[in-house]
């Protein structure tokens, strides 16, 4: 039987530096020989998430639930696409996904459960890495954007409720990202290892969350 890929999930505040170590660690794996791609939710290129960047860039009015199953919606449009992937055997590096869903409307205030719902039944991740660092390190990085949730005191309570959330869930990795973009990428890529190590040796079922 073919080797299914890894699903791997970067999550974080924004400016965190997902973004670029997510397209480092795609070209690091196709570099080594492997199968990889980049995906990233909210993923703004369907009509589904057209209205998402509408909300975000503050041209679209929503209520905090509408657009909160509005994110969800964009993942599980993708299932299946993700599931062929995966059992293609190719990796996929992911930019957010659910526990992101999850914390930015509870750090509206919104019951953790109640914002964790409608994400159960995704596939799971083999592997979360959950970039932190201090809030000085954060606000260093050149500034937040215009985007609705971009203010530091939104983003504190985000990282309120990603700390909570993420120390209860058995497949996330705690990355300090306040080093340099070279030394928190060396990180990621000795766990990223490992896991594509233990997939090997462990059966080759897509878990669901
Ligand atoms: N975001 C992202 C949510 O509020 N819920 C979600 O389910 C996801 C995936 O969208 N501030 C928020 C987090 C970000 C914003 O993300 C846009 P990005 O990575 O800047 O495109």
């Amino acid at each position: 039987m073919r080797k299914r890929g890894l699903f791997i999930v970067f999550e974080g505040l924004d400016r965190c530096g997902k973004t670029s170590q997510c397209e480092q660690l795609v070209n690091f794996l196709k570099e080594s020989g492997k199968k990889a791609i980049m995906k990233r939710y909210p993923d703004r290129t369907t009509t589904i998430g057209q209205t998402i960047n509408n909300y975000l860039q503050g041209k679209q009015n929503l209520s905090d639930q509408a657009i909160h199953l509005i994110f969800s919606a964009n993942r599980w449009e993708q299932q299946e696409e993700i599931k062929k992937i995966l059992e293609d055997g190719t990796n996929i590096v992911c930019d957010r996904y659910c526990y992101s869903g999850a914390v930015y409307t509870s750090a509206k205030g919104y019951d953790i459960e109640w914002c964790k719902n409608p994400d159960k039944g995704l596939i799971k991740p083999d592997i979360v890495l959950y970039l932190h660092a201090p809030k000085e390190v954060i606000s260093k990085r050149s500034g937040f954007g215009g985007e609705v949730y971009e203010k530091e005191e939104f983003q504190l309570k985000v990282r309120e409720a990603f700390d909570k959330l993420l120390h209860q869930e058995d497949n996330v990795i705690f990355i300090d990202a306040s080093g340099t973009k070279e030394e928190v990428f060396q990180i990621i890529n000795q766990h990223v290892k490992k896991s594509l190590e233990d997939i090997s040796s462990k059966d080759q079922k897509i878990s669901y969350l």
